[in-house]
């Protein structure tokens, strides 16, 4: 076969995704530097042109996940470096999590089970009515795979769906808006599912806040960059929208103290992602990813640059 690559393993990765990349042919797995030629990389590795200048023998950078936004996609391809990642296998689990998610915020679900733990419930304290989900007006910010998915379990609500995407999805039955801020002034609820990254930051600002209205609910699985968080809680606080409810955060897994003590907002992990399920065949892909490149130097799914 070939001389032996060098693989990097960067991030936490789970166990038996390493042994796997470490039995493959040819992988010798080392510490990143000079010889690296494959970094494998969760989405907490930043990859900038400083870690790039530092592996002049990169070829590969196979990221765990979907989203990009920690690698810098330009100064890849400036010097020849194919970037992978694991798109679809995830989209009907984020889907299921943002839909969850909506309705946990519109029903008050969480706050419902806080109701009855902490014993309110007993003493007969007055429980605040949620809003329905059913029959309502769904944005949805960004119309890819995870969006698409979105819309599909909505229809199942008998929900009217509209979205916002950087062009019209061709044959889209679902409602087009020209401007996130159309969308919002539009939508009872927002749900962002944009990729993040360059040209998605603040996107979701105290302008479309403000649109969405008192009525209106956010749902964030995305990435926390692509909402102002401060504008989010100034928001909140004013009652200017009714309640949201996020996977993702500006500085994870730190939250702003001012949504914790809130009960109008649902807060998760980062847990789009996360099932058995899901993760294997996350794990699979990213595999796949690397066997590929060692075997026929072509990665299984490359990032591919979206038509300008
Ligand atoms: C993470 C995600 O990758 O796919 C993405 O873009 O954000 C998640 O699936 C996952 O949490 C592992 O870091």
């Amino acid at each position: 076969l070939h001389e032996p690559v060098e693989v990097a393993l960067l991030g936490r990765l789970r166990r038996g995704v390493v042994e796997r990349i470490r039995a493959d042919d040819g992988a010798v797995v080392g510490e990143p530097g000079p010889g690296t030629r494959i970094a494998v990389v969760t989405n907490k590795i930043t990859v900038d042109d400083a870690m790039l200048d530092a592996l002049p023998s990169l070829e590969l950078v196979a990221s765990y996940g979907v989203g990009l936004d920690h690698v810098d996609l330009d100064a890849a391809a400036a010097r020849g470096v194919t970037v992978s990642h694991t798109p679809g296998v995830l989209d009907d689990c984020v889907a299921d999590l943002a839909v969850g998610a909506l309705l946990d915020v519109r029903r008050r679900i969480s706050a419902g089970d806080r109701h009855v733990r902490s014993g309110a419930w007993t003493a007969g304290d007055p429980y605040p009515l949620g809003r329905r989900l059913s029959g309502t007006r769904v944005g949805i910010l960004g119309l890819g795979r995870i969006g698409a998915a979105v819309a599909r379990r909505l229809d199942a609500f008998w929900c009217e769906v509209g979205y916002h995407s950087r062009r019209r999805v061709e044959g889209s039955l679902y409602r087009y808006a020209s401007s996130p801020l159309e969308l919002a002034t539009w939508a009872d609820s927002l749900v962002v599912t944009v990729p993040g990254g360059p040209g998605t930051t603040a996107m979701v600002d105290a302008e479309v806040l403000d649109a969405l209205g008192p009525n209106g609910y956010l749902v964030n699985v995305a990435r926390g960059t692509v909402v102002d968080e401060s504008a989010l809680v100034h928001a909140l606080k004013d009652g200017r929208i009714a309640g949201a409810a996020l996977d993702t955060y500006l500085d994870e897994p730190y939250v702003p103290a001012a949504l914790l003590e809130r009960e109008d907002v649902v807060l998760l992990p980062h847990m789009g992602s996360a099932t058995e399920e899901t993760r294997a065949a996350m794990d699979d892909l990213l595999v796949a990813n690397v066997e590929d490149w060692l075997r026929h130097g072509r990665a299984r799914t490359p990032w591919v640059a979206a038509a300008p």
